[in-house]
């Protein structure tokens, strides 16, 4: 099944794409606010080419974080100078998608940095392509 069939039950907004660069990510910040941010992909599991990851984000009390600022950055483990990085849309109910096009499979990690007003949160999830 591919993303864009699968798109339509989401009923999903505006989508960016990562885009390469050669940067490093951020770290995380010792002094971030408590969220809860799960990662999903789509298709599942996640293939070579474009995976849409879509990120729920959640306040320490459970409560759906809109209006943030999530960037989103994509290395690949396995090789150096392979990564790419750019911002997950906001699609409402905390929710904020990004399409990928993920060229190799292999062990990547997805690293996501939130910025809420003046809190900043970061974390990282590891991904395998298959
Ligand atoms: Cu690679």
């Amino acid at each position: 099944m591919s993303v864009r069939r699968i798109l339509p039950f989401l009923a999903l907004g505006l989508i960016l794409i990562l885009a390469a660069c050669s940067g490093s990510s951020d770290k995380a910040n010792p002094n971030s606010e408590s969220y809860t941010v799960t990662m999903n992909v789509l298709p599942d599991p996640p293939v070579v080419g474009d995976v849409l990851l879509y990120f729920t984000v959640l306040d320490a009390q459970g409560v759906p974080i809109s209006g943030a600022t999530v960037e989103v950055g994509a290395d690949h483990i396995d090789m150096t100078g392979m990564g790419m990085h750019g911002p997950a849309t906001d699609q409402g109910k905390g929710i904020y998608a990004v399409t990928t096009n993920f060229s190799m499979s292999g062990n990547w990690k997805i690293s996501v940095r939130l910025e809420d007003g003046a809190k900043t949160y970061s974390k990282e999830f590891q991904l395998i392509i298959q």
